[in-house]
């Protein structure tokens, strides 16, 4: 079992991560760790924070010598705008002497979309700041760090992890199924919004900038696609095996995710069974899984009852807009209990870019789990056994089913 902890408040000392059940023996590449995190902080609509910080994770325990060693790897990425907040964010009951920053006035007016007010309620704290802190969206750079190291295994496989933004608000593109596995991989790392689709990408910046000038913010819509995965990940013989649920509850925990599509997502109850399931045809000389099958189309997104099928995965997200707002909406101040406007922190317009980078990750992370479950191993040496064993199996059956067929 692959599992993993974050802990950290944006303007504390820093994010930590703790990754346990990664096998020993695998050779860490750290500059990937390095790019995955500066990935998450680009994009156009980013807020002022991320030109203050340049993420990078320093691996405390479970590498040595640039290997796994199969014990649990700890990761701790440190807060540059420390250096800001030290007044207000000490761990210690008073601010020790060195202690830099200013002093922060208390947080009372929650924002309307963020965890400000369920959170003061349920942890019973006066200031939201003690709720921001950790509701915040730099926790996503602790799981971009550990599933850096989760798709270094899963590249030793052949699995490759692409994404594509499609949409920002109700501007892009119709379906993320337009743009294919090879048109999102070869997005430049220089482009704005990791759209596929320069025309409309065009759009969705002016779009940004429209809400930006309007005091306003934007959400919008990012795509995950998966080539290389193994047939039969997932099960479908009970409700927490299949792989489309646990990548929903992944998706959907990253924040401001309200929605999760799997291929054509919820347009899959707009169209007749006749348009939606694609169909099987022979492919005699397909030598990659699923061996001797091919599908015109993938509308299903790579998962049928839960498992993976052989095709590309294709995991969409859909993001609520920001919920700071410039331009404030209406809210309680909680001290006097009077109508206020909204707190205003500073903040990002559009994020969707981080968000894509973000849903690389936590995909990553559940394909590294169910991937060790099906060809487990304490070494990579051993995993790399199981799953040959389990290729040339395929192979052999494909190959008996031809004889089959020739000889009839
Ligand atoms: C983020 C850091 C935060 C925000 C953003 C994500 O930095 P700061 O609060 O210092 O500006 O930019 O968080 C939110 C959008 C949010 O609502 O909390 C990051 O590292 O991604």
């Amino acid at each position: 079992m692959l599992r993993f902890l974050t802990a950290g408040e944006s303007h504390g000392k820093g994010l930590v991560a703790i990754l346990e059940g990664m096998p020993a023996g695998l050779h860490l590449d750290f500059d990937a760790i390095t790019e995955q995190l500066k990935r998450r902080q680009g994009g156009y609509g980013r807020g002022r924070r991320m030109a203050i910080e340049s993420d990078q994770a320093e691996v405390l325990s479970g590498v040595r010598a640039g290997e796994t060693l199969g014990s649990p790897i700890s990761l701790l990425i440190r807060n540059k705008d420390w250096e800001n907040w030290q007044q207000t964010m000490h761990a210690e009951d008073t601010p020790p002497p060195d202690a830099t920053g200013a002093i922060r006035p208390v947080v009372t007016r929650p924002r309307p979309g963020h965890a400000d007010l369920a959170g003061v309620i349920k942890y019973d704290r006066t200031d939201i700041r003690d709720v921001l802190e950790r509701a915040s969206a730099r926790e996503t750079a602790a799981r971009v760090a550990v599933a850096a190291i989760a798709r270094q295994l899963l590249k030793k496989f052949n699995v490759n992890i692409v994404s594509h933004v499609y949409r920002v608000n109700g501007i892009g593109l119709d379906s993320p199924l337009r743009v294919t596995y090879e048109s999102a991989r070869d997005i430049s790392a220089e482009s704005a919004l990791h759209c596929a689709d320069v025309g409309a990408e065009a759009m969705m910046i002016a779009e940004i900038d429209r809400c930006r000038d309007a005091g306003d913010t934007a959400g919008g819509a990012f795509e995950v696609i998966v080539r290389g995965l193994p047939v039969g990940l997932g099960s479908y013989v009970q409700w927490d095996r299949k792989l489309d649920g646990r990548l929903a509850q992944a998706m959907m925990s990253i924040p401001a995710i309200k929605g999760v599509g799997i291929g054509i997502g919820p347009k899959a109850a707009s169209v007749p069974g006749s348009q939606m399931h694609d169909e099987i045809v022979p492919a005699p000389g397909r030598t990659q899984p699923p061996i001797g099958v091919a599908r015109p189309t993938n509308n299903a997104g790579g998962l049928e009852g839960g498992v993976t099928n052989g095709e590309d995965l294709r995991v969409s997200g859909f993001m609520k807009p920001i919920a700071t707002l410039m331009k404030p909406l209406r809210s309680v101040d909680l001290s006097v209990m009077s109508e206020a406007p909204a707190v205003i922190e500073r903040s990002d317009v559009c994020a969707i870019s981080a968000a894509a980078v973000v849903g690389e990750a936590v995909v990553s992370l559940v394909l590294a789990d169910a991937f060790l479950e099906k060809f487990s191993g304490d070494s990579l040496g051993e995993i790399e056994r199981n799953y040959a064993a389990a290729t040339s199996r395929l192979q052999s059956r494909f190959k008996a089913t031809k004889r089959e067929v020739g000889s009839a």
